[in-house]
């Protein structure tokens, strides 16, 4: 078998990249260790950018997005007690983002690309990677038919446990583990605010997110180790009242837990991005903590990135684009670094933090509460930085 573009993984960043080059007339294969059923049902961010929005409607798969998502014009930021808006559109020149499930994103892109006869093998692992420092690169792999693909290209959108980063060499990795983890669930039950709402509190985080008018995404600051079994519904409803009193304490109305799980917070970057013929997008790259929505956001960045760069080459010849691929996505990745880690630090309690670092944070909060360039900065980086 062969193929222009060989892709490993069905994730946001390998079906938009998919479906990025079948535009442009470039043929790929999206190879997926998971079942269809099972990447479809994974919920995990649910904030699109701006930018994520417009490359999604542009490119025909944002339909759905248009008439499901909600649009947001803002965010609540809550530090002792008080409630203080972000107002994106007059902050930002008019930008919103859009609440959206990750997994709806997928399910549009697996959808447009199977009714484009796009080849997205399911059940079907990457094994190994061959021959990337040569002209043909290779993927074998396993599942009910196992076998090999030739490729000119290959692109690593595996996520965070692929492969795909282990077959470059001489990376440099930067790491940062936060000493906490969020406790998220999904509700059947009316979101808390028409909002998203950031809460610190002396107690832990907070966040109120949504994912319909009946459906309530949820997140509990908590211990890296947490065991989500040790929190049945009555305690999650309670701890998060407590983390939302103050004097505006909306409305909590407990509902059929859904979903739980525990998310680590963590911040990772691979340099560089990209190896011969293989190139690393999202998650595989990097990772960032949710607290500023941006994983998502960060792999689709990435791939409009790489999608351009292979169509030069494909319709020119030219390599510069691809060869300046990973200096590219960096850019930008370090930029979403800094406001994610910046973000996290601002908002969650840190138990071994000094008492110098606590009236820090304290002044950063402060910092916030009235309309300056520091909540100009927040606004323009939470709707997402331009693209370049
Ligand atoms: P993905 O991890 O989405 O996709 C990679 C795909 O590759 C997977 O389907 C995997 O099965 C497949 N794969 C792996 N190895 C393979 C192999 N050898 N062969 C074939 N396929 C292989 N981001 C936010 O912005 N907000 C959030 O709230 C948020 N919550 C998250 C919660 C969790 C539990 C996790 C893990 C991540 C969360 N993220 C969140 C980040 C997340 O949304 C990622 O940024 C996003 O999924 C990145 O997309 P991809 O790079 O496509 O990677
Ligand atoms: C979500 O809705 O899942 C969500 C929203 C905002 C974040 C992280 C996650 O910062």
């Amino acid at each position: 078998m062969r193929t222009q573009v060989g892709i490993i993984g069905a994730g946001p960043a390998g079906l938009m990249l998919s479906h990025l080059l079948h535009l442009r007339g470039i043929g790929s294969v999206v190879l997926e260790s998971r079942s269809r059923d099972y990447v479809e049902k994974r919920v995990r961010a649910g904030v699109l950018e701006a930018g994520t929005v417009d490359l999604l409607v542009q490119h025909g798969v944002g339909e759905r997005l248009q008439r499901e998502g909600l649009v947001h014009r803002g965010i609540e930021l809550r530090f002792a007690g008080r409630s203080h808006r972000i107002d994106f559109e007059e902050l930002t020149g008019g930008k919103t983002v859009t609440v959206y499930g990750q997994q709806e994103v997928v399910k549009d892109l697996i959808a447009a690309r199977l009714a484009a006869g796009g080849d997205i093998r399911f059940e079907t692992p990457v094994t190994s990677i061959a021959g990337i420092d040569g002209a043909t690169p290779s993927l074998e792999f396993g599942g009910q038919a196992p076998g090999r693909i030739d490729c000119d290209y290959i692109a690593g959108c595996d996520g965070f446990h692929g492969l795909s980063r282990d077959a470059i060499p001489n990376v440099t990795t930067y790491d940062r583990t936060f000493p906490f983890a969020w406790l998220g669930i999904l509700a059947h039950s009316p979101p808390v605010s028409h909002e998203l709402i950031y809460t610190h509190h002396e107690r832990g985080f907070a966040l109120v997110s949504m994912r319909s008018p009946t459906v309530t995404r949820l997140y509990l600051q908590c211990a890296p180790d947490e065991d989500p079994a040790t929190w049945p519904d009555e305690r999650f409803w309670n701890e998060l009242r407590a983390r939302l009193a103050g004097s505006e304490a909306p409305n909590v109305v407990p509902g059929e837990i859904l979903q739980r799980g525990v998310t680590a917070m963590r911040s990772f970057v691979t340099e560089p991005m990209q190896y011969g013929r293989l190139f690393l997008a999202g998650d595989a790259a990097h990772i960032v903590p949710p607290t500023g929505a941006k994983g998502m956001n960060l792999a689709i960045a990435d791939v409009r990135v790489l999608a351009a760069a292979l169509a030069d080459f494909y319709a020119t010849g030219r390599h510069e684009p691809l060869a300046a691929y990973g200096e590219t996505c960096l850019r930008r990745v370090w930029l979403v670094q800094r406001f994610s880690a910046w973000m996290t630090s601002l908002l969650h309690r840190f138990d071994a933090a000094s008492p110098f670092d606590r009236r820090l944070q304290a002044a950063e909060q402060q910092l916030l509460t009235r309309t300056n360039s520091a909540v100009r900065s927040l606004a323009e980086n939470y709707v997402g930085l331009p693209f370049e």
